[in-house]
């Protein structure tokens, strides 16, 4: 943690209450003058603190920070999670997660990030990342299964994603084909996930979730390709973002153990309960160029998953 961080983290778990400059010097391992300093730092951040003579300091308000620490204490023993980097802005969390697994990060390392300035979005396009308002995170995963079964893991992110926004804000999110998840048509949060095999076998697989919290409408880059929208924008309200994630971060890691113990069942029956397009007439097309009519999802969810096209293929809805 950095001494931003410590330090925050200190005033968080004495809400409303002074802090001596004692005790903060004694936890941070720092002068008193040091600790001048890092409140004059948060000030510039934007945080509200008081200071008096005789009693310290006390935290008012000020943006919300995400914080490994605060994020951890919502975890319990999770599998995801148990070790977790948060970091104020990086190129793209995928990135970083790729760096870390091939450093042997293990099984569950998270990565999140304030603001990301390369975030990416599928074939090379661009996933927009202001700081301060979303959720931008990768998961590593190292599961022990065949690896035409990894693609399966996009449909256990989008299921979870969807479930916790309907779940913490009634949102009537709904997922579509292969990695969206959208808000009456607008979307609301994006998937990116890579894999590392050899023939047999998967090195790691990294879960790239992007979310849209307390963005607004200004924030959207002109031009996007589809609507979207954020949990701002739909429920008029600012939401902790940091509540978010716990729950996010819970229920993967309840639907990753259950997929590496039952398979991939239970979560193909969730996002079809969540799939707008469940008994639509579909049309698959593959960007190679290829397309061909489906009538039934069901018969749609047997050819592709049999031929692992999944990160291949878009819907398209027939006129
Ligand atoms: P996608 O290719 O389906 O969507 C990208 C397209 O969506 C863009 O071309 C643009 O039109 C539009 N778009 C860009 N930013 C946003 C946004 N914030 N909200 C809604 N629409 C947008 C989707 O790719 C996969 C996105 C994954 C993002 C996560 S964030 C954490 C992780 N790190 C990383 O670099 N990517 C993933």
């Amino acid at each position: 943690m950095t001494s931003r961080d410590q330090i925050l983290s200190l005033f968080r778990r004495n809400l409303g209450d002074f802090v001596s400059g004692q005790e903060i010097s004694q936890a941070l391992n720092i002068s008193r003058a040091g600790v001048w300093k890092q409140v004059e730092l948060l000030r510039e951040l934007g945080f509200e603190i008081e200071a008096q003579r005789s009693r310290g300091y006390r935290l008012l308000g000020g943006p919300e920070l995400l914080l490994a620490e605060e994020i951890q204490a919502g975890l319990g023993n999770a599998r995801i999670g148990c070790t977790l980097e948060c970091l104020d802005e990086v190129d793209s969390t995928n990135a970083r997660a790729r760096q870390l697994a091939e450093a042997e990060a293990v099984d569950g390392t998270v990565i999140i990030a304030d603001r990301q300035s390369a975030g990416r979005g599928r074939l090379g396009r661009r996933w927009e990342s202001p700081s301060a308002v979303n959720l931008y995170c990768s998961i590593l995963l190292r599961p022990q299964i065949p690896v035409q079964q990894a693609p399966q893991l996009t449909f256990l992110s989008a299921v979870a994603v969807a479930e916790t926004l309907n779940e913490l804000y009634h949102l009537p999110a709904r997922v579509k084909w292969p990695n969206d998840v959208l808000v009456r048509g607008a979307k609301i949060a994006g998937l990116l996930n890579e894999m590392n095999a050899e023939t047999e076998q998967i090195h790691f697989v990294i879960l790239g979730i992007g979310v849209n919290l307390n963005m607004t409408a200004e924030q959207f880059p002109a031009g996007i390709l589809y609507p979207a929208t954020s949990v701002l924008l739909e429920t008029g309200e600012a939401i902790e973002r940091t509540e978010y994630i716990r729950c996010l971060l819970n229920k993967l890691d309840q639907y990753y153990s259950e997929f590496l113990v039952e398979g991939f069942v239970p979560i193909r029956r969730r996002w079809e309960a969540l799939c707008e397009l469940m008994n639509a007439d579909l049309t698959v097309m593959g960007h190679s160029g290829y397309s061909w009519p489906m009538a039934r999802l069901s018969e749609f969810w047997q050819v592709m998953l049999s031929r692992c096209k999944v990160s291949g293929t878009e819907f398209k809805l027939p006129a």
